[in-house]
């Protein structure tokens, strides 16, 4: 199935959320049973994904991927949800729905286009961004400490945390794939720059690195890794898989013996 559509791309040239979309594509069309995936989007630039994917689609309301996808998930256990959210989408407007949806463990896969600002409104700060950064609403620069949602995620309970970049496709690619075999809530924070309000392309390329011989099942590891980088400038950034662990799933516990298909 070619997962193209006709939709014309909106984005501005050069958008790191190119290299979400190909990334995604490569990943959904790797994972094969196209037809059993649903991918969910909020509100925001992000959020135009779904409309360049061409399998089932729900553009939902910002901050409410992870509801909208629960309930995909929970009306039909065998299909691939895989949510598409912005920081400000997820951390923010939404950050309760993450929050216990990460709880829960729905068997979902998250990804947040992390561009650390609230984009199409037109560059306002988010959760993310670093201190001292001058947007719209913090002409003067934020004076607020970004939280790290790595760390965030681990402790709400997620049971396979990720961090990758949209100018690796290659490695966002593996990410996803590895987010959604993974059987539990699994999210993957992507650093998207955004070429018109906070472009972050050669900080990234200069400062990330890939996560080697570390052990993701030792929560406390998990943490450590997650503080090298706490979304501040300095420090080196890890890529790749932080946490990762088996749990029961919300999906599974909830729909065991409750399922029609299977009375
Ligand atoms: C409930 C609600 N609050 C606010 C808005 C206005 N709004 C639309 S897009 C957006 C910013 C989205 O930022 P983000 O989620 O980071 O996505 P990005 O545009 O950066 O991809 C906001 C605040 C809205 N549509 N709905
Ligand atoms: S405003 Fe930023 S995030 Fe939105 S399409 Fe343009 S470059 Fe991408």
């Amino acid at each position: 199935m070619n997962l193209n559509t006709n939709a014309k791309i909106t984005w501005c040239p050069g958008c790191g959320n190119f290299g979400i979309l190909t990334a995604a594509k490569n990943a959904i069309e790797e994972l094969g049973n196209n037809e059993k995936t649903v991918i969910v989007s909020g509100i925001g630039c992000h959020a135009k994904i779904v409309d360049y994917i061409n399998v089932n689609s729900f553009y939902s309301i910002h901050g409410r991927v992870p509801p909208t996808a629960t309930g995909v998930k929970l009306a039909n256990p065998d299909l691939n949800v895989i949510g598409f959210a912005g920081d400000g989408d997820a951390y923010g407007e939404g950050l309760e729905h993450l929050i216990f949806a990460a709880k829960r463990n729905i068997n979902i896969t998250m990804i947040i286009h992390d561009n650390r600002i609230y984009a199409l409104t037109t560059g306002q700060f988010s959760p993310t961004s670093p201190e001292g950064f001058k947007g719209k609403s913090t002409p003067k620069g934020s004076v607020e400490e970004p939280f790290n949602p790595i760390k965030l995620m681990i402790a709400s309970g997620a049971t396979f945390v990720a961090r990758s970049f949209a100018g690796d496709i290659k490695h966002l690619k593996e990410m996803i794939i590895e987010g959604v075999k993974h059987k539990g809530f699994s999210v993957i924070d992507v650093l998207q720059p955004c070429i018109t309000f906070f472009n972050t392309y050669d900080y990234y390329r200069q400062n990330t690195y890939k996560l080697e011989n570390h052990n993701f099942t030792d929560e406390k590891k998990a943490i450590e890794k997650a503080e090298e980088w706490n979304y501040n400038d300095g420090g080196k950034i890890p890529l790749g898989i932080f946490y990762k662990v088996d749990k029961p799933t919300y999906d599974e516990l909830l729909l065991k013996g409750r399922n029609p298909r299977k009375m």
